[in-house]
């Protein structure tokens, strides 16, 4: 425990990576939020709290019973479950960790494709059942990445680690963001809609938001077409899940392989029972190598704010902002 630091008293909120509440233990005075919420904290402890490392929604009223709180530091890339504008409006910084987890987010991505799109699940499943002695070879693949050409809703940090390794492997790759990206060479799209009618392979890796919220809907999974395949790494709410199960049900497009959902970790009946689902259960980032990197960021955040009044990785709406 560094004697600088000891007495600051840090809310762990959320099942906490066990590095997390370790080494928040070991720098602060951490206090742990139990099923009672906020509420069963006793006042002087609530007032006394200047720092939260989250895993759990954070809003208004959240922020409004820690009066003197001044970061939360939120374990993942995504953070639309908290509420950074009204953070901002009262002063206090918030923190994700980005980056550390690009790479392994689209490892996962391309694996989730090869498996949709080449059935590699179902082909274990078939050896695991003892259908190649018994019935012989798994059937040839309808579908192939060969020739395809992949639309990435979002090239990001991750988005733009999915289409390096699309490009390496011969896929033609465009994308799709507010604005076009100065040095890159994909296609630029300027609408969803137009790329979801050039490509075939739509893959969806923006952050949650209002703006976002079931961007892909019915008209962009049709302008995707019967030999579609979508593919969701970032956020279920992206998604009009109701309209992608019609789309997988009818043949409108081929397949989709998801490792995020509407409402997790509740996957609808109607998508567990679809041969052309390929779902993971939010499995992006899950490996403890990475899973140890974004612990110790949260923490890092923590440390450099109470240390020098900065931290390392602030969410745009609270960039540039300094402890007072
Ligand atoms: O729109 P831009 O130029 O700000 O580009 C961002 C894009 N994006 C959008 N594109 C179209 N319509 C929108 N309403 C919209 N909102 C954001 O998504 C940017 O290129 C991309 C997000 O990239 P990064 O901020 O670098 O995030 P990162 O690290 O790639 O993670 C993406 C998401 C997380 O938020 C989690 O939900 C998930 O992946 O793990």
């Amino acid at each position: 425990m560094t004697s600088k630091t000891a007495d600051i008293a840090i809310l762990l909120a959320g099942k906490s990576h066990p590095q997390v509440s370790e080494r928040v233990g070991r720098e602060f005075r951490a206090i742990e939020l139990g099923k009672g919420g906020l509420a069963a904290l006793d006042e002087a402890t609530r007032r006394a709290i200047r720092g939260a490392a989250v895993m759990a929604r954070v809003d208004a009223a959240f922020v409004d019973a820690l009066p003197a709180l001044e970061i939360v530091s939120s374990f993942g890339v995504g953070y639309d479950h908290v509420d950074a504008s009204y953070c901002a409006s009262r002063n206090v910084m918030v923190t994700n960790t980005p980056d550390v987890l690009s790479e392994e987010v689209a490892d996962t991505a391309v694996g989730l494709l090869i498996n949709t799109v080449r059935e590699l699940p179902r082909a274990e499943n078939w050896l695991r059942e003892g259908r190649w002695k018994n019935d012989g070879p798994y059937p040839l693949a309808p579908a192939t990445l060969r020739g395809r050409h992949a639309g990435i809703f979002g090239l990001g940090r991750i988005g733009l680690a999915i289409a390096r390794r699309l490009e390496a492997m011969g896929l033609a790759v465009s994308y799709h963001n507010r604005r076009p990206v100065e040095g890159v060479g994909y296609t630029y799209h300027g609408s969803l809609k137009e790329m979801a009618a050039a490509v075939d392979t739509l893959i969806s890796v923006v952050p949650g938001s209002a703006a976002t919220n079931k961007a892909v809907n019915a008209n962009i999974l049709k302008a995707l077409g019967p030999d579609g395949v979508f593919i969701n790494i970032g956020r279920g709410s992206t998604v009009d899940e109701p309209a992608l199960i019609e789309a997988l049900s009818t043949g409108i497009i081929r397949a989709a392989g998801l490792d995020v959902f509407a409402d997790e970790p509740n996957v609808p009946e109607a998508l567990l029972g679809l041969p052309n689902a390929c779902l993971l259960p939010h499995v992006g980032s899950s490996t403890q190598h990475t899973r140890r990197a974004m612990a110790d960021l949260v923490v890092d955040n923590l440390v450099s704010w109470f240390d020098n009044g900065t931290v390392l990785t602030p969410v745009p709406e609270t960039a540039g902002r300094k402890r007072q």
